[in-house]
């Protein structure tokens, strides 16, 4: 099932950004010169091949803003909502007062068509300095009449925290059904990273960047036992990076000068790091491939050609032709 994800908030509160950093694995630099979004601009997204997603991103404009409430598109557009981001530039102090009123308009539009929807307020842009806090925006959102139901969270898309949350809170519409498929997963990627004792084998959505399943070894897991360094491996994006810090920054600039996640054909690529092969490798337009072995435990033909031949098994069980 489709899962509606409904963005609203006033014009450059970053709502088009948002969703294309986290669904289309974009950084900030990337979209910089976005164009005013036009009324309703709906898209489809296929949430770390686990979860089809259907965005709304409504432009804030005053005018479209209007239209919203009209009869004729209220139903539409507050219909089977999943999710709703009321994201509000924490930044832009002066049209605090006009974002709480439309938040109302929409909370009450919420309620009426989609009681169920997660309902949350991003406290967008926390990354610039004259940002108010996440208190005192809760407290002034709150301050006429309570808001049950409504969770108040920091996001920016400069430190990552945005791409955190909303896949925190996509994953929680990954579907049960995907349980047992992604159990199979886990099992193949178990084998292989075993079989090349190596340290992350990891199937990575090219669309957004995400991981869609990675295994680890002991040896790592042993390490990750901090939940903070659990959390940052399930909510990476592969050009944010990967497991021990310090390899992340390189991995980082080598992707970016490879294009990795623009380029449709991308055999292989092979970096050396420390006592590693770290090799990316497309077993399809759509997928790719990551794998940390250590150089004593196999070569770089040999770690290929394990690939190749698992590759098959695993978009098999993801669908993918
Ligand atoms: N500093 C900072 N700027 C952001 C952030 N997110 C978006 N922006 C900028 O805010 C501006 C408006 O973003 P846009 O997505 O077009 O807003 P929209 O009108 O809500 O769709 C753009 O210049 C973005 O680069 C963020 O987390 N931090
Ligand atoms: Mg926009």
């Amino acid at each position: 099932m489709v899962q509606k994800i409904l963005f609203m908030g006033l014009n450059g509160a970053g709502k088009t950004t948002l969703i294309r950093h986290v669904l289309e694995g974009k950084e900030l630099e990337e979209l910089e010169s976005l164009a005013p979004t036009e009324g309703v601009k709906t898209d489809e997204f296929r949430y770390r091949r686990l979860v089809e997603i259907s965005t709304f991103d409504c432009g804030g404009q005053k005018q479209f803003l209007e239209g919203y409430f009209t009869e004729s598109l209220e139903r539409t557009i507050f219909t089977n909502v999943r999710v709703f981001f009321w994201v509000v530039d924490a930044a832009d102090q002066k049209r605090l007062s006009d974002s709480r009123s439309w938040f109302k308009r929409a909370y009450n539009s919420l309620k009426l068509y989609s009681p169920k929807a997660k309902n949350i307020v991003l406290v967008h842009k926390y990354d610039l300095k004259d940002r108010i806090t996440k208190d005192k925006l809760k407290k002034f959102y709150s301050e006429e009449e309570p808001l049950p139901g409504v969770s108040f969270v920091i996001s920016s898309v400069k430190t990552k925290s945005a791409r955190r949350i909303l896949c925190k809170v996509f994953n929680t519409l990954i579907e049960k059904t995907e349980t047992e498929r992604m159990k199979n997963l886990q099992k193949v990627l178990d084998k292989l990273n075993k079989k090349l004792n190596s340290i992350v084998t990891m199937i990575i959505n090219k669309d957004d960047g995400l991981e869609i399943a990675s295994a680890i070894s002991p040896e790592l897991e042993a390490k990750l036992i901090t939940k903070e360094a659990s959390d940052f491996l399930q909510y990476l994006s592969i050009k944010t990076l990967i497991y021990p810090l310090n390899m992340a920054l390189r991995l980082v600039q080598e992707f970016r000068q490879n294009k990795f996640l623009k380029s449709k054909k991308l055999n292989a690529t092979t970096f050396q790091f420390d006592a590693e092969y770290l090799i990316i490798k497309d077993i399809h337009d759509l997928i790719s491939i990551f794998v940390a072995t250590p150089f004593s435990t196999a070569s770089t033909t040999k770690i290929e050609s394990e690939i190749t031949k698992a590759a098959p098994k695993i978009l098999e069980i993801l669908k993918i032709k």
